[in-house]
């Protein structure tokens, strides 16, 4: 999170975020106020006006029209503030400007992918432009995730067989954090990703980059990073450790073996319930069948040289 951030939350880093911020902060205040005086008021009556014997009979007390009509009319106009004030940002929230750059995101157990309009994809690394309006369209591919930028003020469940969005224009460049905010599974925690906000050359530049054919034991290494690969196989011993295993003999869970061959790898990526390796669990999720094929590729090419 920022560097200067309050405490509360990171430095609005959106548009919209300083207006989200100045009507949360208006809604705190307002209601700090109004409870420290109620309570106030309270405890001050119950003294004041406390039985003092067991005889006392409290005089008559007519109700103050002036009063009570305040009471009324007064919170009913600041409710009415927060409503108005907060429909219409909500509505500037809901609502991207037609000429946003749209990028589709996915969200899987536990990755997140974006796919731009030159049909470049990167998984939990999000570029875009600064200065610009941008407009996320989301869907997921298995269970409920919900998708944070803290910074940009934008949060929104991301469900599967359904698209939601959000839209945010970044006014400065730098990294931000994204967070799931559903809970999703064993590695519900570690579904983060980066935005990096870059100036509009560097954007294309990066575009480029993109499209350029790497080595395909090069991508598949960047792949097993960017899509978390390296958390069950590497980080943790979740999954098996998969250096020098092309070419070894596997044993399975059915007692049966079989020899480590790229078909191997290739189906034990994308269908990883078809054969599962002895002493471990059907923990590898069944979200990686999406991939393309140049992917797939690259990833049993750098799987191969490990
Ligand atoms: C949530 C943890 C998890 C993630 C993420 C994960 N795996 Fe796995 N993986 C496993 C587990 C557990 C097994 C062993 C059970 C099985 O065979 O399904 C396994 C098995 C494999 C195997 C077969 C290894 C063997 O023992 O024969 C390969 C190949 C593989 N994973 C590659 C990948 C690649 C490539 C990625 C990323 C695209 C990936 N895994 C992501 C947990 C994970
Ligand atoms: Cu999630």
């Amino acid at each position: 999170m920022g560097d200067q951030s309050t405490g509360w939350l990171p430095d609005p880093m959106s548009t919209f975020a300083g207006e989200v911020d100045t009507l949360f902060y208006f809604t705190l205040y307002v209601s700090t106020i109004i409870f420290v005086a109620v309570m106030a008021a309270m405890v001050y009556f119950g003294i004041r006006y406390r039985r003092r014997s067991e005889t006392e009979v409290p005089e008559f007390v007519r109700e103050s029209r002036i009063l009570e009509t305040t009471w009324v009319v007064v919170p009913t106009i600041l409710v009415m503030i927060v409503f108005t004030w907060g429909f219409k940002v909500f509505v500037d929230l809901q609502t991207a400007p037609p000429d946003s750059y749209e990028i589709t995101v996915r969200g899987a157990q536990w990755f997140w992918e974006f796919q731009y309009d030159t049909g470049v994809t990167s998984a939990n690394e999000l570029y875009v432009p600064v200065n610009r309006p941008i407009k996320l369209r989301m869907t997921g591919s298995d269970v409920l995730h919900s998708f944070f930028i803290p910074a940009f003020r934008v949060k929104m469940d991301v469900i599967p067989n359904r698209y939601t969005s959000v839209w945010f224009e970044a006014i400065e460049i730098g990294t931000y954090q994204v967070f799931c905010t559903e809970y999703c599974g064993t590695n519900h925690s570690a579904m983060l990703a980066t935005v990096h906000v870059v100036s509009q050359e560097d954007f294309d530049a990066w575009m480029v980059a993109q499209d350029q054919d790497l080595p395909p034991a090069e991508l598949g290494e960047r792949l097993f990073r960017q899509y978390t690969c390296v958390v069950c196989h590497v980080d943790t011993s979740v999954g098996p450790n998969l250096a020098g295993i092309f070419g070894s003999e596997r044993e399975l869970t059915d007692g049966s073996t079989v020899i480590a061959d790229e078909d191997y790898l290739l189906e034990s990526i994308v269908n990883p319930s078809a054969k599962v390796s002895s002493g471990y669990g059907l923990q590898m999720p069944a979200t990686f069948g999406t991939m393309s094929q140049k992917q797939l590729d690259g990833l049993i090419a750098y799987i191969k040289t490990l």
